[in-house]
């Protein structure tokens, strides 16, 4: 057989086990993600007490194999890399780590893991743990003691981080509310009660009713609109996207959207037409939100412990909602579903979790109106129509928008917007003129009391500029004094100018933004414009940036010590992907990106991955309560001597 016709082959054999569309970074499909539990309550593992599974997806393959099975040329195309699938189960109170070979069907792999932290919760941890104060007599004391009626009490559990405990537990911190047939249930804290609750053994461990604050009214607190929503007025009449299986095709770009229990919506393998060669050319690999982290600013008792790893604890994916068409999407949009596994291993299906659509920026995209050619007033331009995919995920009170959006002049937009309900705590003040001690946050309601916190959203972006082989340039401004007056007949004292520096290993790719003017770009540097420029795409922060205000011996700051700095750079390897680290419930900063930078590979000329913190201080306003409108941060990432002229051109 010659290696075309086993081409042919291999493909045909794709197309009948996977479909036509089928990617190898596809995520698990309900068959897949059965088979693994399938498979794993087969095992050994099946025998033991409290059988739970924390995280199933696809196991990361081989980049390299990716790469050759989707390179264009038929005759060097592989096999389509392995489907396999990594599962951490908790069971017989110990995590084991398994890896799954789904066209085998056997277990290639299986580990006790012994390290620090623990896996996400799962939604029946969460939910059992929500319950059990309410049966708890010491806490129906508190209840009764406060008059409150108990079928009225909601009850959520809080993560509770890591300080310092040379052994861990996997707990959880309940704060209970008051609904009172109000829906706003964060907005009415029963302040001072903490129930503490090991998560094995679903027990209550500890509990403290230390004081007690007034209940904040409930008039006032709802988040329901009032009024009907404004028409829908965007426009665009015809979709001119198409997606086949997880591929999306539009105007110039091309890319595969994925869905993950922890990350939500990943973008992979994007790439983008050249207007001259016609042929895509690749821009980045893989893109999604790698870890979150809220820490609040409040260090009493109650509070200090809140210090939240979303994604690691939680999981984004896991707690995407279904989309509202007309709000949360337009209607234009398609809606797509994500698979994920229950802590039973089923297969559980979100239903519209996602949404593609065409967006219209209400603006031009370029223009120019020419006036110098005699007799005639030239005007050219394109109105400003981009894609996006978006999921929103909601992590308790706290809403999350998230945007992928792809522009045809080559751009990469990534958005997220804050929206949902402030984690507020209760006190007796009523009016900000009372207020004479630190209450860490803004009064925003009477006896309601917004707590101050930071948000950062670690992006993990492995861009592939025309390539694997990419660097970091610094793009440094430098202001320069016009010493040779005469021989330039120059009347100027000083100009600005460009010094570049290329970064050779990851120290020299931890960057702090903000203290002098630079750009940064990821470069290509085997690959030139026609007239010799280094291809590159360069990062646009949306804001200034905003890094930990927490001191490095913290322990927050210890476990989340990558919002140090708002940008970084590390070599590309497989198994780096979770910027908090892979375990995050109780961890302590031994995994993660701090970790792996440290370790100061090389980055020059290398597969490299760059890590992009959207930061928040939310100090609260008044106006964020009962619910806050949405407060939007982001970035982009621009074609910058990428092509041989303005793509929009062509
Ligand atoms: C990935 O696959 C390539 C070729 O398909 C192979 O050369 C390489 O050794 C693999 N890497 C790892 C880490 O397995
Ligand atoms: C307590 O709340 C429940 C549920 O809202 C209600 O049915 C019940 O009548 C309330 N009990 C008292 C004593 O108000
Ligand atoms: C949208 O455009 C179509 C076609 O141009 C038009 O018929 C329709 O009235 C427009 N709808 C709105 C809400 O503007
Ligand atoms: C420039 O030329 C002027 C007169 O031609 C002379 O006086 C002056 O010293 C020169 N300045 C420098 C910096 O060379
Ligand atoms: C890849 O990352 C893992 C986890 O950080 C690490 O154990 C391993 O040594 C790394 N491999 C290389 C080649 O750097
Ligand atoms: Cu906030």
């Amino acid at each position: 057989m010659n290696t075309h016709i086993l081409a042919l082959v291999f493909l045909l054999q794709c197309a009948f086990t996977f479909g036509l569309h089928f990617h190898p970074l596809d995520p698990l499909t309900p068959q897949e993600i059965t088979k693994t539990s399938f498979i794993v309550k087969k095992s050994h593992l099946g025998n033991l007490k409290d059988l739970t599974f924390h995280y199933l997806d696809l196991e990361e393959p081989n980049k390299t194999h990716v790469l050759q099975w989707l390179s264009p040329n038929p005759s060097k195309k592989p096999p389509p890399p392995r489907r396999r699938s990594l599962v951490v189960v908790r069971a017989g109170g110990q995590t084991h780590e398994l890896i799954i070979d789904l066209t085998t069907s056997k277990i290639v792999s299986s580990r006790i893991y012994t390290g620090h932290g623990f896996p996400s919760l799962t939604f029946i941890e969460l939910f059992r743990a929500s319950k059990l104060p309410l049966t708890y007599p010491p806490f129906k004391k508190s209840i009764l003691d406060r008059a409150l009626n108990i079928s009225e009490v909601s009850c959520i559990p809080f993560t509770v981080g890591w300080y310092g405990e040379t052994t861990t537990r996997r707990e959880v911190k309940a704060s209970c509310f008051y609904r009172d047939g109000s829906v706003n249930v964060f907005t009415r804290p029963i302040e001072g009660i903490t129930v503490t609750i090991d998560v094995d053994s679903m027990q209550v461990v500890k509990y403290s009713d230390r004081f007690r604050k007034p209940l904040p009214d409930k008039e006032g607190n709802d988040f329901r609109t009032k009024h009907k929503p404004f028409p829908f007025s965007c426009n665009v009449s015809d979709t001119g996207f198409k997606i086949l299986g997880n591929r999306v095709k539009w105007a110039n770009w091309k890319f595969h959207v994925g869905f993950t229990a922890r990350a939500g919506v990943t973008i992979s393998t994007a790439s983008v037409l050249d207007p001259r060669t016609k042929r895509f050319r690749r821009v980045m690999y893989r893109g999604h939100v790698s870890e979150t982290f809220v820490p609040y600013m409040d260090p009493t008792y109650e509070w200090y412990y809140r210090t939240f790893m979303d994604i690691g604890e939680f999981g984004f994916g896991r707690s995407a909602v279904t989309l509202q068409p007309l709000i949360d999407c337009p209607q234009n949009a398609a809606f797509l579903d994500g698979h994920v596994a229950g802590p039973d291993g089923t297969a559980q299906s979100m239903t519209n979790v996602m949404c593609v659509f065409e967006k219209n920026g209400y603006g031009a995209s370029f223009r120019h109106t020419e006036i110098n050619v005699p007799g005639h007033v030239i005007t050219s331009g394109e109105a400003d129509i981009s894609l996006v995919v978006r999921m929103v995920a909601t992590l308790g009170n706290y809403d999350y928008i998230v945007d992928w959006e792809f522009k045809k002049n080559g751009a990469i937009r990534v958005g997220v917007d804050l929206t949902g309900v402030l984690e507020v705590k209760a006190t007796s003040y009523t009016s900000n003129d009372q207020i004479t001690d630190n209450v860490y946050g803004t009064l925003v309601a009477k006896n309601t009391i917004a707590v101050n916190h930071d948000h950062y959203l670690t992006y993990y972006l492995d861009l592939d500029v025309d390539g694997n082989g990419n660097s970091l340039v610094k793009a440094k401004l430098r202001t320069v004094r016009v010493t040779d007056v005469n021989k330039t007949s120059s009347r100027r004292k000083s100009y600005s100018t460009v010094v570049k520096e290329t970064a050779k290993t990851e120290a020299d790719g931890r960057v702090r933004l903000g203290s002098e003017p630079v750009e940064l770009l990821i470069v290509n540097p085997k690959k030139k414009t026609k007239i010799g420029n280094t291809v590159g795409y360069r990062l646009i922060p949306e804001h200034l940036p905003v890094t930990s205000l927490l001191t490095d011996d913290d322990y927050p700051e210890i476990r989340a010590g990558y919002t140090k700095y708002p940008v970084w750079i590390t070599a590309y390897n497989r198994s780096e992907r979770w910027a908090g680290g892979f375990y995050s419930d109780r961890s302590r900063g031994d995994d993660g990106l701090a970790v792996w930078s440290s370790r100061n590979r090389e980055i020059e000329n290398k597969d490299i991955v760059m890590w992009y913190n959207v930061g928040f201080h939310h100090i609260p306003y008044q106006e964020d309560f009962p619910v806050m409108p949405t407060l939007h941060g982001g970035f982009t990432l621009r074609p910058s001597n990428f092509f041989d002229n303005d793509p929009l051109i062509g």
